[in-house]
């Protein structure tokens, strides 16, 4: 297996909900390594170019007001195949459907306010990483 980055976000919701320590701490339990992290409130227009492959969905205008509510906290991580890794440690979109133990289903809400974000192939985790991160923070 090969050793990957992924881009990881701890949503609005659960920053709101003072879950950041808890879902860091499973990212630690995981054992993935944390390149580079920092919190960040986006704006509509960064939200909009962020989810730009939903723009066409009928949730693009409510999903991409509510990524920009308030901060997140925006990482990249890496571990052996971290992009399957880190969704398998979040849970499937929807809380109500992810299997027990994961981010989700432990601390979701609702499938908008699910906690988390993780890229989902490499070559979304390529330009998501490359949205938030310039080359030297990636080091
Ligand atoms: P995921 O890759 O698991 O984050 O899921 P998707 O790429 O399918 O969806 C991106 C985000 O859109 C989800 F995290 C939550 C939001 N969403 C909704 O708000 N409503 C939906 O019906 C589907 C997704």
């Amino acid at each position: 297996m090969a050793i990957e980055r992924t881009l990881a976000i701890i949503k609005p919701d659960a920053v709101g909900r003072g879950l950041t320590g808890e879902i860091l701490s499973r990212i630690h339990a995981a054992k993935f390594r944390i390149i580079v992290i920092k919190t960040r409130r986006l704006t509509k227009r960064e939200a909009e170019g962020f989810y730009a492959v939903h723009r066409e969905r009928p949730f693009f205008a409510e999903l991409t007001e509510f990524m920009s509510t308030s901060k997140a906290v925006v990482m990249v991580l890496e571990a052996e195949n971290a992009i399957a890794k880190w969704r398998d440690t979040m849970g499937a979109t929807d809380p109500s459907k992810a299997a027990s133990g994961t981010i989700r289903k432990d601390l979701g809400a609702s499938i908008q306010c699910n906690c988390t974000h993780g890229s989902d192939a490499p070559e979304t985790a390529a330009f998501e990483i490359g949205y938030f991160f310039s080359g030297s923070e990636l080091v």
